[in-house]
């Protein structure tokens, strides 16, 4: 039984990823760190299995970090805990920085000291984000080789971790690759982003909890794909002989307005104009105005595809939230 360490499990995607190592007969060493309030809501699906070990862990943590490493000597290692939310790096700076600069290299160090006793391989969540406010070179989007120029505290980290598991890869032999994502989403996405913003307001709206959404920035564009599709990607990086980076994305970019639209309508309240206002306070200091990736990679070497586009993605969203405001006007 192979045994899989992940960090940030009861994140998005710490969560599907969990559920997709377990159903491949992996032993999941899941960590989480602490919080005042239960935050589990997304993994206490998995507590019964007697293959998933929650453990309590912190980026910020060295020690912590080498003895989870030593306790476990896992086969592979997932990176996905970070501070990742774009506009929050602008408040938090130093935090976010040293969470995902300094625990991604605890954990590249901590993979090295059980490098040779242990062929461990270790998958470092990269974002698109890193590519910035730079504009791809061919149509088909940003790949492997565009430039990266970022342009918010949580993509200047995300460049200096991707660009240290590079280098521990190619100084020490390590099997570390990194998965350039692009924004995915689920009914299991952060309350705070913007697609589930949108669409809980829409079904709060629909159900006369909620009259109006307040955004900012509706003309930047996203290349957004599902995370239970993205984890699939993670996986089949890991599983490759050779360590190497790869762009996630679905090769379709649609703007903020433009979602707003597709869930509106799907939720049948119409135009979404009539409910949405513009607060100039969730503007960013610098924006990404535009992503669209170009995964011709990972579907040519890892024969990945994404399922879900955009409109199916947002219409599941929108249905998630309505069941779940629906069960608790049962439950009440
Ligand atoms: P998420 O839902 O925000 O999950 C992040 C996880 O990291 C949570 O479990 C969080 O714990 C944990 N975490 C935060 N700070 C921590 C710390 N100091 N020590 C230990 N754990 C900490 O993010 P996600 O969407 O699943 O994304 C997973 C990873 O992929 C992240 O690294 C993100 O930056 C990256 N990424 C995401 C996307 C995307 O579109 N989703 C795209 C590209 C890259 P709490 O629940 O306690 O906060
Ligand atoms: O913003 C605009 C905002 O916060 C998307 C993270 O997973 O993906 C995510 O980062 C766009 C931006 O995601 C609101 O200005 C307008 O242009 O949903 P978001 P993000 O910043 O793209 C990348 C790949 C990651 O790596 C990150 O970890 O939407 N926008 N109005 C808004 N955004 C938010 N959050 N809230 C608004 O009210």
């Amino acid at each position: 039984m192979k045994t899989a360490i992940i960090t940030g499990v009861n994140g998005q995607d710490g969560s599907y990823l969990s559920e997709l190592l377990l159903k491949k007969g992996y032993r999941v060493v899941g960590l989480k760190r602490r919080t005042s309030t239960i935050s589990t809501g997304r993994i206490d699906h998995l507590m019964g299995n007697e293959n998933f070990v929650l453990k309590y862990h912190d980026l910020h943590d060295a020690s912590c970090t080498q003895r989870i490493m030593d306790e476990f000597l896992p086969d592979e290692v997932y990176n996905l805990a970070a501070q990742s939310h774009v506009a929050v790096s602008f408040e938090l700076p130093d935090y976010t920085s040293d969470g995902i600069c300094r625990g991604t290299l605890n954990l590249l160090n901590a993979v090295r000291s059980i490098h040779g006793r242990k062929d461990c391989r270790f998958y470092q969540a990269s974002s698109s984000e890193m590519f910035g406010d730079s504009v791809p070179k061919s149509q088909a989007g940003f790949n492997e080789d565009s430039p990266l120029q970022p342009v918010s505290p949580y993509a200047v980290a995300k460049v200096y971790a991707h660009h240290m598991t590079q280098c521990y890869r190619k100084a020490y032999g390590i099997h570390a690759s990194c998965g350039i994502l692009f924004n995915h989403e689920s009914p299991r996405r952060g309350e705070t982003f913007v697609t589930r913003k949108i669409t809980m307001a829409a079904a709060r709206i629909k159900h006369g909890l909620q009259k109006n959404l307040f955004l900012g920035n509706l003309d930047a564009k996203r290349d957004w794909g599902h995370a239970a599709d993205y984890v699939e990607a993670m996986w089949r990086m890991l599983q490759r002989d050779t360590p190497d980076d790869y762009v996630v994305a679905t090769g379709r970019t649609h703007s903020i307005r433009e979602f707003l639209t597709e869930v509106f309508d799907y939720a049948g309240l119409g135009g979404w104009e009539k409910y949405v206002g513009i607060d100039s306070r969730l503007f960013r200091a610098n924006e990404v105005p535009y992503l669209l990736g170009d995964s011709t990679k990972a579907r040519e070497v890892l024969g990945w595809e994404p399922k879900h586009d955009m409109r199916s993605l947002a219409q599941s969203m929108f249905r998630s939230d309505e069941a779940m405001i629906r069960s608790a006007q049962v439950a009440y």
